[in-house]
């Protein structure tokens, strides 16, 4: 893929292919109240020009979420009807209005400027709070307010009584900043309905392929099994493209009613104002703490900016994923949570790299820091004092969920280790005599990783299952293909997959070829996102693994004219227990599919099988960040200087993969803590719409970052012993860094700053206690 020898979906062209460009409200709110597309129809090179109206008249379904959850009264969750192409009404800058069909791009783009819309526009409100105040505009009839729901969590009673006994309550106010993700290769769909059958083909740079054809079907009330999804090499998907989208319903029904292939390829402006976003939670938390600083309750209050419309994880996330992690890696007896999320005129929030857990860590992890400082505690002693101990293993949170393994205290010591703690006020001194302000920053952090097994999704209100399905072929010269309903978008599932199958097949790396994205070659799947390839798909692939050794054996007991059960499996071999007489891997499986002497009867010929993996539990992937800051006083500029991360989850497959994955998640978080910020004007319109304005990390604002595993607490249920790691990195970084920067700050009397802690930010904190602490002076 670096070679430039990937195949994305911009890359796939079919022949008569004709090209979409959609058409968005410039508008946060406004009435619909006439498109006059005469001009843009008459325009050269155009094909057709679509509106609401037209897929209303096809009788185009709305989109569905596909978690719905309930208030804590019981009732479900306002969902209000999202429509591929607006009709009447649009509510987020960037709604789709029209989709202009043209020969090629550019006669399409012509056009699309020759479409007059008539908006008659309507007060927007883009903050989650005001949105849910009394007089805000109100973006739906069916969610008075503004309320998509009111979730709550825990024991109230037992919570409020721990805060008015406390001999210490720690209060704290967070706003965790709304991020946009930035793969590659921006958003591009491609469908082509077959001429001769009811056959649609759909390519798209999705992470859930099979979620998609779902969706895409049911919209247009059509066989599920009439649609093929493709998700061929995928340009990075950040969890944000494990989402269903307008576009790929637009284009999936245009290339059906004109019966030649559409294309639609997002441009990099267009991916800020039309992909899903993530965070935006404004949150009120407070802890109960003993006079020793030990835990003894937690009450957490969220308000979570949904955006204009429900997308299909959007209330999940900052409900049932977030909520459930409020434990942490801490022992506080009582927990309560409320979550009410709030419908806004702003582009839909979903699950962005994290979902939920970071949001968590973040919480808990600047509780334990302001407790520390108010109590004067070392902030890692604090922790130490609260950290779930290995003997509590199982650990049954009081929120919900029970860990089944993990070594809080040995990875939050190792991490202290790494770091060299107890020498850093040497570096701190060293680096005020430059003129630098230089601070430590931690960070625990405990992940529901392998989302999710399907019981605990369904009482939660999810209209999805969650298992994962590995098929495996066995080829007649012993190679192997493996087909899985994971997605590969950057996560290096070719080889790891591969090695799974390399252990406990004995077969040779270059003789396995891994299968992923494509709905009609795979039997089923749930897709990639929850960092649950590994613990959920990983194990499918195992068990049907174990399928091929068990009938291996058979194959190999008729041959060898031995009982099944004196065949034993080693290292690619099948030999008789005891004895010398054994088959190779490839032997059997030749003799599978030139099965001249096989007992039918008892013995089908052929060697695949296929198996499917439904986790009983998350996988609790865990670990400790720790990071050290250098601020330039004169300019508030941030350098991390040094990152270390100790992270279980459980058995590593492939360890350079994984470093790899930490990297890449750290990376995210440290964009989220410094630099990202997607902010709006009051009036719904996007102030950080190019990457002139939303600041991406680039490569030299990361450290060397150190990344150490401890593979003593396997996961317990399941067969690879694996816990999830695409996500660890962005779930522990932003709480570690901007506790690094409150820590270089703190000899200037600053608490709190809000992420991003851009250099202007920093600087004007900096500025601003300087000046107060000079008039202090002056009186
Ligand atoms: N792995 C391993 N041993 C383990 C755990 C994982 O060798 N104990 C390997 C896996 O085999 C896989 C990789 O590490 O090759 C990540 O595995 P896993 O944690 O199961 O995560 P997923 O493959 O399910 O990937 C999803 C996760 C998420 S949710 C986001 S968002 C994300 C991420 O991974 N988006 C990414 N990493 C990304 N990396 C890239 N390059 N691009 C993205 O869009």
């Amino acid at each position: 893929m670096l070679r430039g020898a990937g195949c994305f979906v911009a890359d796939v062209s079919l022949p008569g292919e004709l090209h979409c460009v959609i058409v968005r409200s410039p508008h946060a709110h406004a009435v619909i109240r006439n498109v006059d597309a005469s001009r843009a129809r008459a325009a050269p090179g155009v094909i057709a020009v679509f509106t609401g109206g037209d897929m209303a008249a096809d009788q185009v379904g709305p989109m569905r979420a596909l978690w719905a959850i309930r208030s804590s009264d019981g009732r479900a969750m306002a969902e209000p009807p999202r429509w591929a192409l607006a009709r009447e009404r649009v509510r987020h800058i960037g709604e789709p209005v029209a989709a202009v069909i043209g020969q090629t791009r550019e006669h399409a783009l012509d056009a699309a400027e020759l479409i007059e819309i008539d908006y008659e526009t309507l007060p927007a409100v883009v903050d989650a709070r005001q949105a849910s105040a009394t007089a805000a505009p109100q973006l739906h009839d069916e969610a008075p307010g503004n309320i998509c729901f009111r979730w709550a969590r825990g024991d109230e009673a037992a919570v409020r009584q721990a805060l008015q006994k406390a001999a210490h309550v720690t209060r704290i106010d967070l706003i965790n900043n709304r991020l946009i993700g930035a793969a590659i290769e921006p958003r591009a769909v491609l469908a082509v309905a077959d001429a001769g059958s009811e056959k649609l083909t759909l390519y798209s740079s999705t992470q859930v392929p099979h979620h998609i054809r779902s969706y895409v079907a049911e919209q247009l009330g059509i066989a599920e099994g009439s649609v093929r999804v493709i998700a061929p090499d995928v340009g990075g998907g950040f969890g944000y493209k494990g989402k269903h989208y307008p576009e790929e319903t637009i284009v999936a029904w245009t290339a059906r009613r004109l019966r030649q292939p559409v294309k639609w390829v997002a441009s990099r402006s267009e991916s800020f104002v039309s992909d899903n976003q993530g965070r935006d939670h404004l949150t009120h938390a407070e802890l109960a703490l003993d006079g020793d600083g030990h835990f003894q309750a937690l009450r957490v209050e969220t308000i979570a900016n949904l955006g204009a419309y429900v997308s299909t994880f959007g209330a999940a996330i900052p409900s049932a994923i977030y909520s459930a992690l409020l434990a942490g890696v801490y022992r506080t007896p009582a927990i309560f949570v409320q979550c009410t999320g709030v419908f806004t005129n702003t582009l839909p929030t979903d699950a962005y790299r994290g979902a939920g857990r970071p949001e968590a860590c973040y919480v808990l992890e600047r509780l334990a820091d302001r407790a520390a400082h108010e109590l004067s505690i070392d902030r890692a002693e604090i922790r130490r004092r609260n950290l779930i101990p290995l003997s509590a293993m199982p650990y049954k949170t009081p929120i919900g969920p029970t860990y089944d393994c993990g070594d809080f205290p040995k990875l939050f010591k190792r991490a202290l280790e790494l770091a060299e703690y107890p020498s850093f006020p040497k570096r701190r001194a060293e680096a005020k005599r430059i003129n630098r302000l230089r601070g430590i920053g931690m960070a625990c952090y405990v992940e529901s990783s392998g989302v999710a097994p399907s019981r605990f999704a369904g009482m939660l209100g999810a209209r999805t299952g969650f298992f994962e399905t590995a098929l495996i072929r066995v080829q007649p010269d012993g190679g192997i293909q493996a087909l899985l309903g994971t997605h590969n978008h950057g996560q290096g599932h070719a080889t790891t997959m591969a090695q799974i199958l390399c252990t406990q097949l004995g077969v040779p790396l270059r003789k396995i070829e891994i299968v992923e994205g494509d709905t009609d070659l795979v039997p089923y799947g749930t897709g990639t996102f929850g960092s649950r390839s590994i613990a959920v798909g990983g194990s499918a692939l195992h068990r049907a693994a174990g399928k091929i050794i068990a009938k291996g054996k058979l194959i190999a007991a008729h041959l060898l004219e031995a009982s099944a059960g004196d065949i034993a499996f080693a290292d690619g071999w099948f030999a008789v227990a005891g004895t010398d007489r054994r088959m190779s891997f490839a032997e059997i499986a030749r003799a599978a599919n030139v099965p001249h002497n096989f007992p039918l009867e008892t013995l089908e010929p052929g060697l695949q099988e296929t198996a499917v993996y439904d986790p009983p539990a998350f996988a609790f992937s865990n670990g400790a960040h720790l990071c050290e800051v250098e601020i330039d006083p004169g300019t508030g500029e941030t350098r991390v200087v040094g990152y270390w991360g100790v992270d279980d989850v459980g058995t590593v497959i492939n360890p350079m993969i994984v470093e790899g994955q930490i990297h890449g998640g750290v990376a995210q978080g440290l964009g989220q803590a410094l630099h990202e910020h997607c902010a709006y004007d009051r009036s719904g319109q996007l102030l950080s719409g190019s990457f002139m304005d939303y600041a991406l990390p680039r490569a030299g604002d990361l450290p060397l970052i150190e990344s150490e595993f401890d593979e003593s607490q396997p996961c317990t249920h399941n067969p690879l012993g694996a816990k999830g790691a695409g996500e660890a990195g962005a779930i522990a970084a932003p709480a570690a860094i901007v506790s690094a920067v409150l820590d270089a700050l703190a000899p200037l009397g600053l608490t709190e700053l809000e992420m991003p802690l851009t250099s202007e930010a920093v600087w004007r904190a900096i500025s601003s206690a300087q000046l107060s602490a000079a008039a202090r002076t002056k009186t």
